[in-house]
């Protein structure tokens, strides 16, 4: 689908026309894959508006990425937080992605980026289920890839850089040609890490295991929310290393993430997981994330940011760069 023209895209401070959000050919960031990036969704809640769900989180993720790159974001933690907000706000969306994004500019090339700015833009779209509509309820087909994720102290996989996605692009093209939905790469130890943009759950004997941050994975923010809830429910979840026939003989895996949400696996390399549907953990956590993003049960954990609120509450002047 060919991107459908939003109103604003906001650019190193202000928001701008979609058609003038422009970067010149000789970008850095185009070149060498100097971004970093992070993928936030904001969703519609019952009596709140919509409102970014672990915009802090997100937020913070994306400092750090950039702290492992040595970029400094141009704009304060809090800045990035409201230019969030502005985004949704201005293009009077409800529930949509958001992708903030900071990447070298345009100055010189060459490896080196010293002399190159670090420019900052938020943009906001609609961005329906990432693995298509019936994913979520039916499960997908995925396969293990025969790309690994990267190996330690190559590309730092906590970092959520734009150049680490041409190895997703591999995973999840090659799964695309061999008729799946998705890839689950493993590390190069031959671990489980991850999927091309998704974490990955497993679940025996209604225990639930994921891999550690030691599998080159990112740390996903979904994942994370998984985690607390699960434990909150009282399932043990641990995070180790998982060997890949431990997928094919489990009762249930899932994938997490922003776009992906929690999305059930029903077979891995044509193996049946389970019952080849979504699992009876699965169902109840992805009801649970479904009802907390809706905000149909408590914000025990202050994860959703209303919009609008916000902005009300909000008396600093509109954002100019530094
Ligand atoms: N691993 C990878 C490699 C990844 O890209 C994502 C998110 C995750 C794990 C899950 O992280 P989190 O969103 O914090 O739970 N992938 C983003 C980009 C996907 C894309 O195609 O673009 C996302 O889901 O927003």
């Amino acid at each position: 689908m060919p991107f459908e023209e939003v109103k604003k895209i906001w650019m190193n401070g202000k928001l701008v026309d979609f058609a003038d959000a422009k970067v010149h050919v000789l970008t850095h960031g185009l070149h060498y894959g100097s971004g970093l990036f992070e993928g936030i969704r904001s969703y519609v809640t019952k009596d709140r508006g919509p409102a970014i769900f672990r915009l802090d989180e997100h937020t913070r993720r994306l400092f750090d990425s950039c702290k492992i790159y040595r970029m400094e974001i141009p704009f304060s933690f809090e800045e990035i937080r409201q230019a969030c907000i502005e985004t949704v706000s201005a293009n009077e969306f409800e529930d949509c992605y958001l992708r903030p994004l900071v990447y070298r500019g345009f100055h010189s090339l060459g490896v080196f980026p010293a002399a190159c700015p670090v420019d900052v833009v938020i943009a906001a779209w609609h961005w329906g289920k990432y693995l298509g509509p019936e994913a979520l309820e039916q499960g997908v087909d995925v396969c293990i890839s025969s790309w690994n994720r990267m190996a330690p102290n190559t590309f730092p996989a906590l970092a959520k850089a734009t150049g680490n996605y041409m190895n997703s692009i591999l995973i999840r093209q090659e799964a695309a040609i061999d008729g799946y939905s998705e890839g689950i790469a493993l590390d190069v130890n031959g671990y489980v890490s991850e999927g091309s943009g998704e974490n990955v759950f497993m679940v025996r004997d209604d225990k639930i295991y994921t891999p550690p941050i030691g599998a080159s994975i990112l740390s996903g923010i979904t994942r994370d929310c998984v985690i607390r809830l699960a434990r909150d429910f009282g399932y043990e979840v641990t995070e180790t290393l998982i060997p890949r026939e431990a997928l094919y003989v489990a009762d249930e895996v899932f994938f997490t993430g922003t776009a992906a949400e929690v999305t059930p696996i029903r077979s891995i390399d044509k193996i049946t997981i389970g019952k080849g549907r979504r699992g009876p953990v699965t169902g109840r956590i992805q009801k649970e994330f479904f009802a907390y993003i809706a905000g149909e049960i408590s914000d025990r954990y202050g994860w959703l940011t209303p919009v609008y609120a916000e902005r009300a509450a909000r008396k600093k002047p509109t954002l100019v760069a530094r």
